[in-house]
């Protein structure tokens, strides 16, 4: 079997695993006395469709210090709950405003705002709920790390903070400089943290030394980098009916495209990948389908 077919499986593997426990989750939510609506909201957002590339990093990260899957499948999906209540959120008309999630009406569609914006937030409660309990790790200072590791990948100084500067310029008329800095910085925040996470997230469950985990955080950065670019190409040349959303989105702001070009861009992208190699070398053969998932990123078309 190719390499590239082991990563696929893989990540085919950790998808149906992860969607076991988010439907275990849900049964979770009704048995704990969820309202009906809400929760069908929380499915439409969790359970409809995506890649789960973050908890398949979680779940990869910690197999390299021989992990097994279930020992770390609640903080992956936890991750996912938190990932999918900032698409609900961003989908909103007060933010991005899009019709289209994953090939399927966003939730403010399929519902109403309201309902969405609850939707999110159940959704972000329910990650830590996950984290905090005794399923996530089983000592609690690891958990206690990994509680607050997310509360600040996802918070004010990460994905959400991302998100303000983002908008910001957009929303109060306030265009930003052309300043690759700037587009760096805000994406290493808003999309990178998580990705981030995800990887970190792996080595404290799987009890990395100092020096595996912070080779966990280099490559994990060096990722949502790729990732961002590869999603800023796709939304300058995707196909919407492939991407399942809305493309050329991205006209008029500020991001790696509009700041380096489509060419600088790709460069930068192969520039990464080599990194990537060189961060994960030290983690040994284990750490190849980690490699693989970098090329899966770095020229994925959806
Ligand atoms: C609303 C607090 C808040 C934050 C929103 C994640 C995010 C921040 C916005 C999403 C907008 C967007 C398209 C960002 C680009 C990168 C990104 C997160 C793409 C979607 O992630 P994928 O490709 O999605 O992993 P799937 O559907 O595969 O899970």
């Amino acid at each position: 079997m190719g390499v590239g077919q082991v990563f696929s499986q893989r990540l085919e593997g950790a998808a149906r695993l992860i969607e076991g426990r988010l439907e275990l989750l849900m049964d979770q939510l009704a048995a704990s006395g969820t309202p009906p609506r809400l929760l069908a909201a929380m499915r439409h957002a969790a359970l409809g469709g995506g890649k789960r590339l973050r908890p398949f990093l979680v779940l990869e990260c910690a197999g390299l210090f021989g992990v097994p899957a279930s020992a770390a499948l609640s903080t992956a999906a936890a991750l996912e709950c938190v990932h999918c209540y900032s698409l609900v959120h961003d989908d909103l008309p007060a933010m991005d405003n899009d019709a289209l999630r994953r090939g399927q009406p966003t939730v403010h569609k399929a519902f109403d705002e309201w309902t969405a914006i609850l939707a999110g937030d159940g959704l972000l409660s329910a990650a830590f709920w996950l984290l905090g309990g005794a399923e996530a790790h089983p000592d609690p200072q690891i958990r206690a790390q990994l509680v607050c590791g997310l509360a600040a990948a996802s918070g004010g100084a990460g994905m959400v903070g991302g998100q303000c500067l983002d908008l910001e310029a957009d929303k109060l008329r306030r265009p930003v400089a052309p300043d690759l800095a700037h587009v760096e910085r805000l994406q290493a925040m808003k999309t990178g943290a998580l990705i981030r996470f995800a990887c970190e997230a792996g080595g404290l469950i799987g009890g990395a030394t100092a020096e595996q985990q912070a080779a966990l955080k280099r490559y994990g950065e060096q990722l949502g980098l790729a990732f961002q670019i590869a999603d800023d190409l796709l939304d300058a040349e995707g196909d919407a009916a492939r991407l399942g959303k809305a493309t050329r989105k991205d006209r008029g702001k500020a991001t790696i495209i509009s700041v380096a070009g489509v060419a600088r861009a790709k460069q930068w992208l192969s520039q990464l990948k080599a990194e990537m190699a060189a961060t994960l070398a030290p983690l040994g053969p284990r750490a190849e389908v980690l490699l693989q998932a970098a090329h899966f990123v770095a020229s994925r078309t959806a």
